[in-house]
């Protein structure tokens, strides 16, 4: 699939360059460095599924990858981003058949709402933008590979993974079993099904039914199941031990649990990623923001009320990304004050020295993206008096490369 548009990124100013870059590691529940092994950090963040409009959970989440991505660079590494869309599943074909319109229109229609915003709010695009649609022989290929290390068994017509096959099941979320059980009927999994071996095994390939769209494969007609998707499209475009596998909290468990442990057991010489970093989830009224509750405040629409879209990065940019959080409308206003004071320092004929500004906002972004620091650093700067003509226009150029807001 085509992506979206990239924005330019500035050189930093003076030749600068961030330092080496640490990420939260939800397998080992700590910092680590994340420097590529070669010079290109290789990141595969995990997609919409495209049946309701981006709202600003999923935003946050997409925002808090390109800072990562911008912090790698910052860092002087190349970035190879890979984001899959999961253009055929439950969820959507739920919605499709409960609107009555065509699943594949409405997959295109709002994939394309999600290009627009993303383009919109400055995130680059990744390098390889994939559906599973057009993945379909890749992920019944890595379903026959599965099959061949014997982890993989028939329920009915549909197959299923056995998690018992991966000894390391269970170290990316560090949860406990009954932890697992609690919710993984709630996250698309299928525990009290019939004939299944374990109740979290989870279902790789399942087989046509009526009125669903099916495709024809080795493994017999039929689609596939959630989690391998983004097993086979990470391994496809960018192999194994990834430098990040990303997403929102709700994906540790079962999502990047299953596709790494399906991964794993395929390739067992080397692990699906080096970090699992996971952004919080940004809630509204009181609950988790989310397409099924429907309690959305979409990018789209605070688009069309001409909301400036700079505003709204800002806005995500003044929490940290691991942090859960409930979005308001004094957000907002905060975020709007904020960029116009910003613009008006770096307007004036001369400003505070920036060249140790420059240092520390990169300093700020490499320890585990730490925008709010970022953005309280440049609010000290935008407040103090200076005789340097040049600060203006070196910040403006921080700003758009670190934190992706063009001033
Ligand atoms: N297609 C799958 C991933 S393969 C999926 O989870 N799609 S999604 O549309 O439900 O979510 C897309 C991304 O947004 C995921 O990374 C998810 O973790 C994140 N996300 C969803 N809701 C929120 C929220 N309220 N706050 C923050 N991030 C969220
Ligand atoms: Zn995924």
């Amino acid at each position: 699939m085509r992506a979206w548009t990239a924005t330019d990124v500035p050189a930093l100013p003076g030749g600068a360059q961030g330092p080496a870059v640490r990420v939260h590691d939800s397998a080992t529940a700590t910092l680590v460095e994340s420097t590529p092994a070669d010079g290109t950090a290789r990141l595969y963040v995990c997609g919409i599924t495209p049946y309701d409009a981006t709202h600003l959970g999923h935003t946050a989440t997409y925002v808090a990858f390109d800072l990562l991505n911008r912090a790698w660079r910052s860092a002087g590494h190349q970035v190879r981003y890979v984001q899959n869309v999961t253009d055929v599943d439950d969820p959507l074909l739920e919605r499709a058949s409960a609107t009555g319109e065509d699943w594949q229109a409405l997959a295109g229609r709002e994939t394309d709402l999600f290009r627009t915003d993303m383009a919109a709010l400055r995130v680059l695009p990744p390098d390889h933008y994939v559906g599973v649609v057009e993945s379909i022989p890749l992920v019944a290929a890595m379903v026959e590979r599965l099959q061949r290390t014997g982890s993989v068994y028939p329920v009915d017509h549909d197959l299923y993974f056995s998690v018992h096959s991966d000894p390391t099941f269970g170290r990316v979320s560090g949860w406990a079993r009954e932890q697992m059980l609690a919710v993984f009927a709630d996250r698309g999994g299928d525990p009290e099904r019939a004939g299944k071996k374990d109740p979290l095994d989870c279902l790789l390939w399942q087989a046509e039914r009526p009125g669903e769209p099916a495709w024809d494969s080795a493994l017999g007609r039929g689609r596939p199941g959630w989690h391998v998707e983004c097993s086979a499209i990470a391994g496809e475009y960018l192999g194994p031990a990834i430098d990040v596998q990303g997403g929102g909290s709700d994906l540790v468990f079962p999502h990047h649990e299953m596709s790494a442990s399906e991964a794993q057991v395929v390739d067992s010489e080397h692990p699906f990623a080096r970090a699992y970093v996971h952004a919080g989830m940004v809630g509204y009224e009181g609950e988790k923001m989310s397409k099924s509750r429907g309690n959305l405040v979409l990018v789209s629409r605070l688009r069309e009320q001409g909301v400036d879209p700079m505003a709204v990065r800002v806005a995500l940019l003044g929490h940290h990304y691991r942090e859960d959080w409930e979005w308001t409308d004094a957000d907002l206003d905060r975020a709007k004050a904020r960029l116009a004071s910003l613009r008006t320092a770096t307007e004036r004929p001369a400003g505070a020295p920036a060249a140790e500004l420059v240092r520390q906002v990169l300093a700020a972004l490499a320890d585990d993206l730490d925008a709010p620091r970022a953005l309280a650093l440049l609010d000290e700067w935008a407040r103090t008096d200076g005789d340097e003509p040049a600060a203006g226009s070196v910040v403006r150029a921080l700003v758009d490369a670190a934190l992706g807001v063009a001033l």
